[in-house]
């Protein structure tokens, strides 16, 4: 089933966001099972699909052409070519003129989608949600779930000052000079304050959202390939995104839902809401736009 009972097409003319599977799982330094995260969230989403979503009121597939474009293909026996078969099918999709949101996956395939990004937009700022920050340093290209952002500053993808990650609650001593906003802060403060905090790093630029569904807590989101405890809940994370309206996303991924692991689809659910509301900040960003025009 496609992802919110969406017409599954390749043609992407007149295409506002296309939702991308990426069934990719390689990069991951424990448990597996990521490289089934998009049937999981597809199956999830149908739950909530056709109806109207809370708090939001209204049906963004009414105010967006939204199609599901099925999962990129690549070959698991050439592994060192994969980086540059889902870069490339993701320019591929940007420069049709549609946007995307891409169902990982481990959280690796952040990396060449941002490389597509960029290219299309040029530098970003990074909204990101984690339990761990993924930037630890890189010098020899490895793949993995671990390193990808540390490559997104040195490439010149993201530009840290205006980039900001939510719910970390493991260790880096080198954020690269992105803002951390940790879960035990998360937690101290309302999700219109952390709101708030995200508005002024992004500060206006145009911005791209990696969810990786382990910022949640392993209450909330169990099928995930390296939990944390101490994680945000996801009414925290709900109440964040949906406070972000304002903010220019050019793009999204939701990553790491590992279904083998999940319970009562439980992390799917999360996952498939999560975008739901992403779906709706796209959707008023294009309305206040109408309204200004
Ligand atoms: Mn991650």
């Amino acid at each position: 089933m496609s992802f919110l009972r969406r017409t599954y097409t390749k043609k992407l003319r007149g295409v506002d966001i296309a939702i991308v599977g990426i069934p990719y799982d390689l990069a991951t330094s424990d448990r597996g099972g990521a490289r089934f995260g998009p049937r999981a969230l597809r199956a999830a989403s149908v739950k909530i699909a056709n109806s109207i979503p809370w708090p939001w009121g209204f049906d963004p597939t009414e105010h967006l052409a939204i199609i599901d474009y099925g999962d990129f293909g690549f070959d698991f026996g050439y592994p060192h070519m994969i980086p540059s078969e889902i870069e490339s099918q993701a320019s591929k999709v940007l420069k049709s003129g549609a946007s995307m949101v891409a169902l990982g996956g481990d959280h690796f395939i952040a990396l060449p989608l941002l490389r597509a990004y960029a290219a299309q937009f040029g530098k970003l700022a990074l909204v990101h949600f984690d339990a761990h920050s993924d930037s630890a340093a890189d010098t020899t290209g490895r793949i993995s779930h671990g390193t990808m952002f540390y490559h997104a500053v040195k490439e010149g993808l993201i530009d840290p000052a205006y980039s900001v990650q939510i719910g970390i609650r493991t260790h880096n001593s080198d954020p690269l000079g992105m803002r951390w906003l940790t879960a035990d802060w998360v937690h101290e403060h309302s999700t219109r304050e952390v709101a708030r905090a995200i508005q002024e790093t992004v500060n206006g630029r145009s911005a791209y959202l990696t969810f990786d569904i382990d910022c949640l807590d392993p209450a909330f989101a169990p099928g995930t390939g390296t939990p944390v405890v101490g994680g945000l809940t996801t009414a925290q994370a709900r109440g964040i995104l949906t406070k972000l309206q304002t903010v220019n996303f050019v793009g999204m991924d939701l990553v790491e839902v590992s279904p083998p692991y999940d319970c009562a689809e439980i992390t799917a659910l999360a996952g498939a809401t999560l975008i739901l509301d992403y779906l709706c900040i796209r959707a008023s960003n294009r309305a206040s736009h109408k309204a200004r025009v």
